[in-house]
């Protein structure tokens, strides 16, 4: 087995030392930071993802699965911020008013960071108007917002209303919420997953206000 499958297997089990010593060892391989995260720390966790929506696997396991996918990465982001691109812009990203959840939105920051984003994450239960704040202070280019549950999902509209008068753009994501929901309330990008929110972001900065 490659040490990238090891690695997907440790992240599977929620085995945070193992994780760790694949991604060193997978380092002195000479494997690129990115494909380490790709393909070892993300493939991993994407499986752990299917189990559990197929109830295969709850929540402790998820959370488990998490951290171990978390002690890979503090072994690799030294290494990101010296081999990506950097400044490529700034993202603020935050789990919306009333909703607790981050590990997707964990997932998605550590994608745009991998890929050479400063990212500035405002963390979790985040009003508007502390939304609003946090962009005056950082000016960010894009502003990323994480809801998990349908009653939340609300809060992204009126985030949006609070962002109107910046120039922003706003990408949204989170397991509830569509490509629809994202154009009824004026979401500049929706990306289901985290690979995808950097393509996304990609687009949004190169295409013109
Ligand atoms: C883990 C979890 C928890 C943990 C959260 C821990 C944490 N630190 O995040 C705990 C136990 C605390 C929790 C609590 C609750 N939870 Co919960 N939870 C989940 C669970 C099992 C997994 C979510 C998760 O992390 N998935 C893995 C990540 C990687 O996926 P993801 O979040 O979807 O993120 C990906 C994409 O969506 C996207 N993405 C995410 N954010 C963003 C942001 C941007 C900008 C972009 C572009 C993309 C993007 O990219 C990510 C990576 O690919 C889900 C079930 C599920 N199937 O989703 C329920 C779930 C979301 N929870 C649910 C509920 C009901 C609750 C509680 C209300 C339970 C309760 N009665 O107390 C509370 C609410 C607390 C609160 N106020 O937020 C329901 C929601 C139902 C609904 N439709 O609203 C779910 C669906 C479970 C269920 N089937 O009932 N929960």
């Amino acid at each position: 087995m490659s040490t990238l499958h090891e690695m997907a297997e440790a992240v599977i089990n929620g085995n945070a030392k193992e994780v760790r010593e694949f991604a060193e060892k997978a380092l002195t391989e000479g494997l690129a930071p990115q494909t380490i995260i790709n393909d070892g720390l993300i493939a991993g966790m994407n499986v752990v993802g299917v189990r559990f929506k197929n109830n295969e696997v709850y929540v402790p396991e998820v959370l488990i699965a998490a951290r171990a996918m978390h002690a890979g990465m503090d072994v690799i982001k030294p290494l990101l911020t010296d081999s990506a691109v950097q400044d490529k812009g700034t993202v603020l990203i935050g789990t919306v008013k009333g909703d607790l959840h981050d590990i997707g939105k964990n997932l998605v920051r550590m994608m745009l960071e991998g890929a050479g984003y400063k990212v500035i994450d405002v963390g979790v239960d985040v009003s508007p108007e502390k939304f609003a704040q946090a962009v005056e202070e950082y000016k960010p280019q894009i502003v990323g917002l994480s809801a998990l549950l349908t009653t939340t999902m609300t809060n992204m509209r009126t985030t949006i209303e609070a962002l109107r008068s910046y120039h922003v753009r706003v990408m949204i994501g989170g397991a509830p919420v569509t490509q629809k929901f994202a154009d009824e309330i004026g979401a500049d990008a929706y990306a289901p997953d985290a690979a995808t929110a950097v393509e996304k972001a990609n687009q949004l900065l190169s295409s013109s206000f």
